[in-house]
């Protein structure tokens, strides 16, 4: 299912899949298997995205430009001409490029760009509002990730009932939705402790962080080790509280290509918590599930009974590594109970 025939789609269109298949390892595939016209949809809302995105993490725009380019970015999908050649990003192509993407954007249906564009309008708002402020309260936390992410499981939400592929009532799933993307993100977060860190990004939550450290950075100190692990498994036990929403919402899913572009992210997401659970080398080097497994994963995570099987594998897993001096092992252990019971 890799890289379909693109011959027949205008050349632009062909430049939007090259773009896709370079700035995503997790999602190229899976959005290039969807049915119908969510395929080039899904695809264009992912550029898009990954442009704002792009905005919002290149620490080398000015905070005043930054915030400008965030706020009206969602008016660059109707000016033929906007595209930004200042960033010094990985991904800075999507916005070297962005006429091309905006311009196949404006080809999509009225539905699918009004859902695109409301929401790139309200993630760079979003954005603007932790540009100058950590993330304190886990409240804080679960605010800037419906911002980055919720809005986007809210988004593809609307799409797939907009598409026809799925019932319309779908939409309404809003608490859901955000929860799909909620699940993504805190995952990204725990995981990128030590890329963002050297970038000079915290994502921790300083509610969490502050019971075991006086500041995040400590953490990578192998003195502090104990400590920061503490952390690591409160935050992962938090992140865990998640997954009911996420089988909920998969079980309302129809459509099999729609079923796997949502599951296999959200199942290649709680292997990585497994993997981080309770292990230091979090705060050592950047990790990632081996390819065999993802491998694996991408097979198995095609039915509403597959993702309870995978879930409740790694809930055990997880089960199996809790330390009995773990401030947070009781809740985890009640969690993962909960977990294992829906399953
Ligand atoms: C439109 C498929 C399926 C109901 C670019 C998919 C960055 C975790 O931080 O590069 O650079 O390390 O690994 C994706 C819900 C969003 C949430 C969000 C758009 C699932 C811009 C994905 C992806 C909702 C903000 C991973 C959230 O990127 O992160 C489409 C349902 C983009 C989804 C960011 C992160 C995605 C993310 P980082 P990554
Ligand atoms: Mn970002
Ligand atoms: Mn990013
Ligand atoms: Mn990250
Ligand atoms: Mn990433
Ligand atoms: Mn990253």
């Amino acid at each position: 299912v890799h890289s379909l025939d693109t011959s027949s789609l205008s050349p632009d269109m062909q430049r939007c899949y090259e773009l896709l298949n370079q700035t995503s390892r997790s999602f190229a595939a899976v959005i290039q298997a969807l049915d119908g016209d969510l395929r080039p949809a899904v695809c264009i809302f992912y550029l898009v995205l990954r442009a704002l995105d792009t905005i919002e993490d290149d620490m080398t725009i000015p905070p005043d430009t930054k915030i400008v380019l965030l706020k009206a970015f969602h008016t660059y999908l109707y000016d033929p001409k906007w595209n930004f050649t200042q960033s010094q990003e990985k991904d800075k192509a999507v916005l070297e490029e962005f006429p091309k993407i905006s311009g196949e954007f404006r080809k999509l249906r009225s539905r699918y760009q009004e859902v695109i564009s409301e929401i790139a309008q309200k993630m760079g708002a979003g954005m603007t509002v932790f540009l100058t402020n950590k993330v304190n309260t886990m409240e804080e936390w679960d605010e800037y990730c419906h911002y980055v992410a919720g809005l986007v499981g809210i988004g593809l939400t609307q799409l797939f009932a907009a598409s026809g592929l799925e019932d319309p009532s779908i939409e309404g799933n809003t608490r859901l939705a955000n929860s799909m993307g909620l699940f993504l993100q805190k995952t990204n977060i725990i995981r990128d402790y030590l890329e963002d860190i050297v970038q000079d990004r915290e994502f921790w939550p300083k509610e969490a962080w502050s019971q075991f450290a006086n500041d995040l950075r400590d953490f990578q100190k192998p003195s502090k080790r104990r400590d920061a692990i503490r952390c690591l498994n409160f935050l992962i036990t938090s992140t865990l509280k998640l997954l009911p929403d996420v089988l909920q919402y998969m079980s309302y899913i129809k459509n099999q290509s729609i079923f796997n572009f949502c599951a296999i992210p959200q199942m290649m997401a709680i292997a990585t918590l497994a993997l981080c659970y309770n292990n230091g080398k979090v705060f050592e080097d950047m990790i990632k599930i081996r390819k065999g497994q993802a491998v694996q994963l991408i097979m198995q995570s095609n039915s509403s009974n597959s993702l309870q099987k995978i879930i409740a594998y790694y809930s055990k897993e997880i089960f199996n590594k809790i330390d009995s001096t773990d401030p947070s092992g009781e809740e985890t252990r009640s969690i993962l109970t909960h977990i294992l019971l829906v399953c």
